[in-house]
């Protein structure tokens, strides 16, 4: 097993290479093309609790984790059973099976504000169903969304959004017809002004707000006092729903979300990753009168080949249970805390400014001397000094995300050990970040 070095990235470098003559950059997603952070994305082999190796045999602690679904770590093996013993009866059936209903019943009875679900296969998938049920519920179109947020890749959703946009500098994309984006209105996440002008500016009313209620797509930004609440009483008194992007937040800050820590139930949840175990997999739900107006009981048709996938439901209620167990949640925190404080600790040894947003086992980190409250904070931070920290934690053996506006994530697998050994390595990071002047 050898340590990661900057001379050990030959075989991704052949492979990308070859991926690019084939692939669209090479990826199968933009943010895994390190454009943000320079240098060759690492073609990673296999992975095994907190660490992935790359095709060039070397290992990284893995602060990805799949962009958040191996809240467990990779290959667990409660999880690889399950997946194994589910593919050999069958990959798919396009029919309902028992691990479906399962993992149904285990959302339902977790998820405060969930009485309905339906499965998918993305969280795209359910953030968008979740927008034209709102839309058939109300019969109104509007969209309300805050900056620096992402729901996935419908067109609804991809103004000023974060993640792969906002990594890549992009306010929109192109090919969303100008009146689809006309629908949706964005205001400053944590802006409850904008957000109340945004309602008397609308006097048709929206159909829906959609919020992540821990934002972990312009790096991290909780909630501040009060956001949450005035987004529920403004749908509430206009008679809008209320989505709670929970696809990141979802069985990864508790069993029951972020609504369960937060008290702020919204009236439909869109899920994803956790709930998959590293499969593809999305959800959303919300009370039974809202989620029966989805075929068949309802007008507002949604489908998908693959959704209740078995081998996927397999997957999600392997990983959940393991979470299930006492005390998983507390020492998830407790490691990512150490994290946090070991990072800020050498940050401030080297002299670097550096801000750190943690809620639970996500982590923001931001170079930048104040608070990050929202998507211009977040883009006024030092994007550069990040690419070049993102750089040597790579030659230090750490794989973090290639990207500012992205979370890193902290799995059961990671031990006091791995956390030691990271921060270890970010002395050495934040010393060549110490140097040259702050670049946004
Ligand atoms: P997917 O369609 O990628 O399964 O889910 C879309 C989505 C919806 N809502 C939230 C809050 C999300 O974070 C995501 C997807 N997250 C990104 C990374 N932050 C996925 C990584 C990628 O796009 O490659």
């Amino acid at each position: 097993m050898t340590k990661a070095s900057k001379a050990s990235q030959a075989k991704s470098e052949a492979l990308f290479a070859r991926a690019r003559k084939v692939m669209v950059g090479g990826v199968s997603s933009p943010v895994r093309a390190f454009k943000a952070v320079g240098g060759t994305p690492l073609f990673i082999s296999r992975g095994r609790g907190s660490h992935v190796w790359s095709a060039d045999g070397a290992r990284y602690i893995d602060y990805v984790c799949s962009w958040g679904p191996l809240i467990a770590g990779h290959s667990h093996p409660k999880v690889v059973r399950a997946v194994s013993s589910a593919v050999a009866r069958g990959t798919s059936f396009g029919a309902p099976c028992e691990d479906e209903l399962k993992l149904a019943e285990k959302v339902c009875s977790s998820v405060p504000s969930i009485e309905r679900v339906r499965f998918v296969s993305s969280g795209t998938e359910a953030a968008m169903s979740a927008l034209r049920l709102a839309r058939a519920c109300t019969k109104r179109d509007k969209l309300l969304k805050f900056d620096g947020c992402y729901h996935g890749h419908s067109d609804a959703f991809l103004t000023n959004a974060g993640s792969g946009l906002a990594t890549l500098d992009v306010p929109a994309s192109a090919g969303v017809p100008a009146s689809s984006a006309a629908e949706t209105v964005t205001v400053p996440y944590n802006d409850v002004e904008a957000m109340e002008s945004a309602f008397d500016a609308h006097k048709e009313g929206f159909a829906a707000v959609i919020v992540e209620p821990v934002a972990g797509n312009m790096g991290v930004v909780p909630p501040e006092e009060g956001f949450l609440e005035a987004a529920r009483r403004l749908c509430t008194r206009d008679g809008s729903l209320l989505i709670f992007d929970e696809v990141i937040t979802g069985f990864r800050l508790s069993l029951g979300g972020a609504q369960a820590i937060l008290g702020v139930r919204p009236d439909i949840t869109c899920l994803g990753k956790v709930i998959g175990g590293g499969f593809p997999v999305g959800a959303y739900g919300g009370s039974e009168a809202v989620m029966n107006m989805v075929a068949p009981e309802g007008p507002v048709y949604q489908a998908g080949t693959l959704s209740g996938n078995p081998v996927a439901m397999a997957a999600g209620l392997a990983t959940i249970s393991l979470m299930e167990v006492g005390g998983g949640y507390s020492r998830l925190d407790s490691t990512s805390a150490r994290l946090e404080r070991g990072l800020l600790e050498e940050a401030e040894r080297a002299g670097v400014q550096v801000t750190a947003n943690r809620v639970g086992s996500m982590l923001g980190l931001f170079f930048s001397g104040s608070r990050v409250t929202n998507f211009e904070e977040a883009k006024n931070a030092d994007r550069g000094r990040y690419a070049k920290f993102h750089r040597s934690m790579l030659d230090e053996g750490v794989y973090l995300p290639p990207s500012a506006f992205e979370t890193l994530f902290v799995s059961t697998a990671h031990t006091d050990a791995d956390v030691d050994a990271t921060v270890k390595a970010s002395r050495a990071a934040f010393a060549k970040c110490a140097e040259g002047a702050y670049s946004r």
